[in-house]
């Protein structure tokens, strides 16, 4: 299904995303204006670009709906739990940090607030996140269970399998591909053996939803449409999802004189950024640009607060190394 948007205008909505895609866009500029310092020691897999894919989808799963994500985490992160303390805190390894500073860029998450983990090893969320799909199922409580993945993680089985799985046992999962056409350096026509990953999907008993759209509100109202889909059909849906990639594979920096992409490729996705084309659509809908700018101002202080408590707070212990590593009885 190619989908369209709906034509609804929603200031409250409008103002609302446009609040979490910019707190997630300006907490990376943040983290790269104080990388080079060295006191953040964790590897940084920016988000910067794909925004508007785990920030719409977050804002209408809402709070009680679970999510699942990558090492590239942060705007997901972000628009979960809206913590930007936490957030540095983990970002500079301090006990304040969700994870108490053991976690770092890439394991980042908080499972009270339902972002239940995050994981450096590409695909291996897809299986709990199914599995959480079962005991959801199981308990009948109505949640969703949604895993965030790029296309490289469909190179792994483990992907296949949970895709089969949830197709066979119609599980409420919501699987959303995040294609930003590469892995590494590596881009997906050298990489699998096929050519439409929508074709490969669609095959299951899995409603298929497709977008190339970096408007945060699209992608909202598709995911509305797709919970609508897993509540109703009691089905997996999986959302497939264009987007671009700003910085480099790992780091803070752009990497156009690497040799696997050029300048121009970026500069094209920049015409419709998510995040300028969420503030233009707040200004055809009468808002002022000093009103967008207070807005701003205020997401920025609390930042700039933010990483201030980070730098303040202490190490973990070194006693508490292995705390929290393994399960442990309460
Ligand atoms: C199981 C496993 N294999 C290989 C790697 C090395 N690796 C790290 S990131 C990556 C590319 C993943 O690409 P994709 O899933 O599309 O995510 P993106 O980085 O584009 O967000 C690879 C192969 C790994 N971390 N885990």
């Amino acid at each position: 299904m190619i989908t369209k948007q709906s034509n609804q205008i929603n200031p409250d909505l409008s103002i609302s995303l446009y609040k979490i895609l910019y707190l997630a866009r300006l907490s990376e500029e943040y983290i790269i204006k104080h990388y080079m310092e060295d006191e953040m020691k964790t590897p940084m897999h920016m988000s910067m670009g794909q925004e508007a894919i785990p920030v719409g989808v977050c804002h209408a799963l809402g709070e009680e709906n679970q999510i699942w994500t990558s090492y590239r985490t942060h705007a997901a992160f972000l628009a979960k739990t809206q913590d930007t303390d936490k957030f540095f805190a983990e970002m500079y390894g301090k006990v304040t940090g969700t994870a108490g500073g053991k976690a770092g860029s890439m394991h980042i998450s908080d499972p009270d607030k339902g972002h239940m983990t995050a994981s450096a090893i590409v695909a291996s969320v897809l299986s709990p996140a199914t599995g959480l799909a079962f005991a959801n199922k199981v308990a009948d409580n109505g949640r969703i269970s949604c895993v965030f993945f790029g296309d490289g993680a469909m190179d792994e089985g483990t992907f296949w399998e949970s895709l089969n799985l949830a197709s066979l046992m119609r599980l409420p999962v919501l699987f959303v591909c995040e294609d930003n056409g590469l892995a590494v350096h590596t881009e997906s026509q050298n990489r699998q053996g096929y050519r439409s990953i929508v074709d490969q999907v669609n095959g299951y008993e899995c409603d298929v939803i497709q977008a190339d759209t970096t408007d945060v509100e699209h992608i909202y109202d598709i995911t509305k449409q797709a919970m609508n889909i897993i509540n109703t059909k009691a089905k997996p849906v999986f959302l497939y999802l264009k987007c671009y990639r700003y910085l480099e594979h790992v780091g803070i920096n752009e990497d156009f004189d690497a040799g696997y992409r050029e300048r121009s490729e970026y500069e094209e996705w920049f015409k419709r950024d998510c995040v300028l084309t969420q503030r233009q659509r707040l200004i055809d809908q009468g808002m002022s640009v000093q009103e967008i700018e207070s807005v701003e101002s205020k997401i920025e202080k609390k930042i700039r607060n933010s990483i201030k408590l980070a730098k303040l707070a202490p190490f973990p212990h070194p006693e508490d190394l292995y705390k929290g590593v393994f399960y442990e009885k309460a």
